[in-house]
């Protein structure tokens, strides 16, 4: 079994939108999701997003929703603790799964994370909404670990979907319908934010509210691959939400449940953790 939350870091969640945990997940299931990212570099789906395909160097990739067709994937999510870590850093009696995500950058790639805020992208509304992003290789703020403005969580903005490597003829420009205000430029103006990011250890997770801004440098290590998986977790407050410019992954016509209801949908966002 991982391990829990201790009480000094639900509260560093809760006060600063997000936390490091060292030590956050077993080798077991990270070495299946290795497996996956070899898999998807060579034959993404069709939720992938490459930014240079067949390189390998200079290569931002992002692949998700692969839960329901993979079944390491699939293992992961349902044991490997990530819920239980995200129910017990929201506060919520349960949690239920809405999508992983894996994020890969080869070694110089000069692309960003932009800063962003995840719900916006999200046909979901509530405070109790979650990313549990776990590291599969070690990596510094340099090599791309990721950045927060810590306690922007608690700001009540709603931004605009930023484009990932930008390339606005991609599968992803949905996100350029999107609602609500542009992220201010933060790379320009570092010094009037309070920033926050780890250097982190594979296995490490680093657990934050659907709420905070975030985003991440290149991968500027000439030779070490920066990879992640990122799962999504929806608390007790959480609510459907459709709306123009969401994720289209799952959308109205998928689901069983109407717009302001909690997602008891166990097809497309299965419960995960109880609280004892
Ligand atoms: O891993 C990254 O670079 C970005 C991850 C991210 O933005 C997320 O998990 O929401």
């Amino acid at each position: 079994m991982a391990r829990n939350l201790s009480d000094k870091e639900i509260t560093a969640f809760r006060r600063d939108g997000v936390v490091h945990v060292t030590n956050a997940i077993e080798e077991q299931w990270m070495q299946k999701v290795d497996a996956v990212i070899e898999q998807q570099l060579e034959q993404p789906s069709k939720w992938g997003n490459d930014g240079n395909p067949g390189q390998a160097k200079d290569r931002m990739f992002t692949d998700r929703y692969l839960w329901k067709s993979n079944q390491h994937i699939r293992d992961f999510v349902m044991q490997a603790g990530c819920g239980r870590l995200a129910g017990q850093a929201m506060g919520s009696n349960s949690t239920r799964f809405y999508f992983d995500h894996l994020l890969v950058k080869e070694p110089e790639t000069s692309a960003p994370t932009p800063w962003h805020q995840d719900v916006p992208y999200w046909p979901f509304n509530g405070q109790q909404i979650c990313s549990v992003w776990v590291a599969l290789s070690d990596t510094t703020i340099q090599g791309s670990a990721m950045e927060f403005v810590r306690g922007s969580h608690l700001d009540g903005k709603y931004y605009m979907p930023e484009l990932f490597a930008a390339r606005e003829d991609h599968p992803s420009s949905w996100q350029l319908e999107g609602e609500g205000e542009r992220v201010p430029d933060i790379e320009a103006d570092r010094d009037q934010y309070d920033i926050v990011g780890w250097d982190v250890k594979r296995g490490d997770a680093v657990i934050f509210s659907a709420w905070i801004l975030h985003g991440a440098p290149g991968n500027s290590s000439l030779t070490s691959r920066r990879s992640a998986i990122s799962t999504r977790w929806l608390g007790d407050d959480s609510v459907w939400y459709p709306h123009t410019g969401a994720d289209p992954t799952v959308t109205d016509d998928d689901v069983s449940i109407a717009a302001g209801e909690y997602p008891a949908d166990d097809d497309n966002f299965p419960h995960v953790w109880n609280k004892e």
